[in-house]
């Protein structure tokens, strides 16, 4: 049976289910340690088969597919990238997919209202059914043709969201005309309310408005967006979209950290069932490259990779050193490599700690018991491992907020919640 548990909030934390130890029991009827391997692999892969379409709409030059690039990682010279330019580009529907999961698809779509995409055939046309979500973009106004959109997004129980585009400009144009009385806050908060006023006067009671600048995804609500639709995805949804999201905030972290831990107890099964390498002083064995896999994956999804790091640290104007100095990142200090991590297990002292902390009962065929320590341990490191980096990824985190001070006004605090 699987073991469960509840941690402080009273959620469910079992670690891992049922169905799971069933299936890796069959698995391993068939075929052994191998098809255990195969089957926890595919397990751990599932977000990445989950369908998730994401639609992108709005007028010609609004910035929809400089907001799809953006969301990429990518600028419009990039190879790939969504075409952008002053003229219409988008002729028909272009799916682009997620670089971390190409089962998410961003949805470059032609506005309402162009020549061949007319409100009478639109819906058809852009095959409205296949969207998850409808982001309607505008770079001031929204139009008629949006309103009428987001009414019928609306009326079939879909989830939509107002996204007003450029506030850069209207920020830097304010600073030219009104030099010595300038203030963004004034400027965001002015756009804000026009944005609200314009959609409730059109029926719109609680509109969703998030104002963004492509070029500055660290700044006004680029982020909060993500976190939302993460919190509005539907359960199954929701891990591939938090899984995906290459953005991050607290939530977005505390969120991933609830499906990364969620991973562990399959991982150590596979390891303990692959077991070969023992950890230094600790008298157990793991699959060490099992193990590697996993840190490496989790250093991507928490953006504690070297790339990610010098992205961080260029957004805030200091050097790598500079931030490690300040923020004394631990996760920094691991070498992911097979040596280095084996050394950071080593250096955790578990064989005096491991029984008390862990109180996690291996299901399973009689193979796998035989490895019960060597998955009691794992669970372990791993948990360590993970909470290294999620305090890291919180740091940082902390760090960007405080140097971009948002003007939240009411986008995120009626969230208020966790996200998974
Ligand atoms: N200043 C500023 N310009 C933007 C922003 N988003 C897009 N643009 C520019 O607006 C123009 C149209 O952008 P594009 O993404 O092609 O719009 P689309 O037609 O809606 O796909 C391009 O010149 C972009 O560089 C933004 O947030 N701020
Ligand atoms: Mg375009």
């Amino acid at each position: 049976m699987a073991s469960s548990g509840r941690d402080q909030s009273g959620r469910n934390t079992s670690s891992i289910s049922d169905k799971i130890v069933q299936e890796l029991d069959e698995a391993y009827k068939k075929h052994g340690i191998p098809g255990v391997l195969e089957r926890v692999k595919g397990n751990l892969n599932e977000w990445k088969s989950v369908p998730l379409n994401i639609a992108i709409t709005g007028n010609s030059g609004v910035g929809k597919s400089s907001y799809i690039n953006a969301l990429r990682g990518m600028t419009a010279d990039d190879e790939g990238a969504a075409p952008v330019g002053v003229v219409e580009t988008t002729a028909y529907p272009t799916g682009y997919p997620h670089p971390e999961n190409e089962s998410l698809l961003l949805w470059d779509l032609p506005g309402v209202g162009t020549p061949n995409f007319t409100r009478d055939s639109y819906l058809e046309k852009i095959r409205f059914r296949r969207y998850d979500f409808f982001l309607v973009f505008a770079a001031s106004r929204f139009t008629e043709n949006d309103m009428w959109l987001a009414q019928q997004i609306r009326q079939a129980g879909k989830h939509f969201y107002f996204i007003r585009t450029k506030i850069d400009l209207d920020i830097s144009d304010n600073k030219k005309s009104h030099p010595r009385t300038h203030s963004r806050d004034q400027v965001l908060q002015t756009v804000r309310s026009d944005c609200m006023a314009q959609l409730q006067n059109e029926g719109f009671t609680n509109p969703e408005v998030f104002i963004i600048s492509n070029f500055d995804v660290n700044e006004f609500d680029f982020r909060q967006l993500s976190e939302r639709l993460i919190r509005d995805a539907p359960d199954i949804k929701r891990e591939a979209l938090t899984l995906s999201s290459t953005f991050l905030t607290e939530r977005i972290i505390k969120a991933k950290e609830r499906y990364l831990k969620k991973r562990i107890y399959i991982v150590s099964v596979a390891s303990a069932a692959a077991a070969a390498v023992p950890i230094p002083g600790v008298g157990c064995s793991v699959d060490i490259a099992v193990l590697l896999e996993e840190a490496l994956f989790y250093r991507k999804q928490l953006r504690l990779d070297k790339s990610s790091v010098e992205e961080n640290a260029t957004a805030l104007n200091i050097t790598v050193s500079k931030l490690q100095q300040k923020l004394n990142l631990q996760s920094q200090l691991i070498s992911y490599t097979v040596k280095g991590l084996l050394a950071f297990f080593g250096s955790l002292g578990i064989s005096s700690v491991a029984e008390n902390v862990l109180k996690i009962a291996l299901p399973l065929v009689g193979c796998l018991i035989a490895a019960g320590m060597s998955y009691r341990v794992q669970v372990y490191c791993l948990k360590k491992l993970l909470d290294t980096m999620i305090n890291d990824a919180l740091s940082i985190i902390a760090e960007m907020n405080n140097v971009f001070a948002r003007n939240t006004m009411n986008v995120t605090e009626d969230i208020g919640e966790d996200l998974a």
